[in-house]
């Protein structure tokens, strides 16, 4: 098998940020948009860059991650000479233990990654909502003559913190980086996607885990450690919108910007389609007592009372006289009558019975979590 340059995905991230919605959830599994999942935007990226084989590193509360992506038929990545595999921690001769940072991760599956002889390897992020060319960032890597390209944008000063924070020449070439800085010295972001040429990466972390120069991280250690050798590390400019949706605010925000008519995001782009699994549901049904404006309703939906300015997942049920207003809805939610529903992500499955009232503000979202149960509905009493 052989492949130029194939993709890890790093999946592992327990999103503990998301708090209640993530309890029995990796991140890169919770539910975006009304159709999707935020690995759904990766995938699909690898898809269209013609990136055809792609490791998803998993950790944390995998199950619904495997079910989601199976064998990656959804995104177009089963076919011939494709594929996708779901990689989980091991009890490897040291021991059995959970990945570490993220460059640990990447060197407990070397084995997989060299099953492929990649000359390139293209590390990403499960979790961040956006549409990018990777086979553009290679194409750059080359005339560059990178060993490292990493994907960069700026950010504002004060979300700088969050971030891997560089400076870089005239010629886009890193001369300076330090992974989330107190006091940044520049708003130039990593989006915590790289481009390595896979020998020197693996000499480096084979080298490093048979000594006590332990790489754990990819932001802490390596990107320092190939400044301090002097390998050619390079920025590569991204243009377009990203979202690192890791807190309740930024998911609530970038589904209500997802219902934007002018969504930068352009999820109507024939040319760019992001996939995702298709359960085959029937459609949706909007009753007479149903009105609903400016919203995202998908498959096995039945709607009865009124949803403005929402987003509502697959099977999501809401009876008479409730009002959704500003809120996301995530897959199989039930809502029953006379509930008010407004600034707010209701988890997965959970459940709000009658006259439920769950409401937050721009800067307090309300959060109902995965399976949780609010109430009673009429006919339990
Ligand atoms: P963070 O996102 O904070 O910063 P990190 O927590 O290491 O970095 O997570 C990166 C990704 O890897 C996440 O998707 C997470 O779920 C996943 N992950 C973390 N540990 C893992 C493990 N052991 N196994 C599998 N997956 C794991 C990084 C960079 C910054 C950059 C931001 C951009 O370090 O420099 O600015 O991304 O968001
Ligand atoms: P957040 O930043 O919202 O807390 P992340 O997805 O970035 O969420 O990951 C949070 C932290 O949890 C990371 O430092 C990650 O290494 C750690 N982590 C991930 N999986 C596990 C796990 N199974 N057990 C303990 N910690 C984990």
């Amino acid at each position: 098998m052989n492949t130029e340059m194939l993709a890890m995905i790093l999946a592992g991230g327990q999103g503990t940020r998301l708090g209640k919605l993530t309890r029995f959830t990796a991140k890169p599994a919770v539910p975006f948009g009304g159709r999707y999942r935020i690995i759904d935007f990766a995938l699909s990226n690898c898809s269209n860059s013609g990136v055809n084989t792609v490791g998803v590193v998993t950790q944390y509360q995998p199950l619904e991650l495997n079910a989601h992506i199976q064998n990656g038929a959804s995104w177009g990545l089963a076919e011939k000479n494709a594929g996708v595999t779901v990689l989980q921690p091991y009890a490897s001769s040291e021991g059995e233990k959970w990945f570490q940072g993220t460059a640990h991760a990447i060197y407990q599956n070397i084995a997989y990654i060299d099953l492929y002889s990649p000359k390139y390897v293209l590390i990403l992020s499960g979790d961040h909502i956006y549409k990018m060319d990777y086979e553009a960032m290679l194409a750059y890597h080359k005339a560059q003559h990178a060993s490292l390209t990493v994907g960069v944008l700026p950010v504002s000063m004060d979300e700088a913190p969050r971030f891997g924070i560089m400076n870089t020449d005239e010629t886009n070439r890193i001369v300076q980086f330090e992974e989330k800085p107190k006091h940044p010295k520049s708003n130039l972001a990593s989006m915590g996607i790289y481009i390595f040429n896979w020998a020197p990466l693996k000499k480096l972390l084979m080298d490093s885990y048979s000594t006590d120069g332990r790489m754990e991280d990819f932001g802490h250690d390596v990107i320092p450690a190939y400044l301090n050798r002097n390998e050619p590390t390079y920025a590569y400019a991204f243009h377009g919108y990203w979202k690192d949706v890791g807190t309740i605010k930024s998911l609530w925000q970038a589904n209500m910007e997802f219902l934007e008519p002018d969504n930068p995001l352009d999820i109507d782009d024939r040319n760019w389609r992001i996939y995702s699994r298709n359960d085959a549901l029937p459609p949706m049904f909007i009753t007479e007592t149903a009105k609903v404006h400016r919203s995202m309703v998908v498959d096995g939906c039945y709607v009865a009372g009124e949803v403005d300015h929402s987003v509502l997942s697959q099977n999501v049920k809401i009876g008479t006289g409730s009002v959704i207003k500003d809120s996301m809805i995530m897959p199989n939610a039930v809502i029953g009558k006379n509930v008010t529903i407004d600034h707010a992500i209701v988890g997965e499955r959970a459940i709000i019975g009658d006259g439920g009232q769950v409401i937050g503000s721009d800067d307090d979202i309300a959060v109902v979590g995965f399976q949780e149960v609010l109430g009673r509905m009429e006919e339990d009493k």
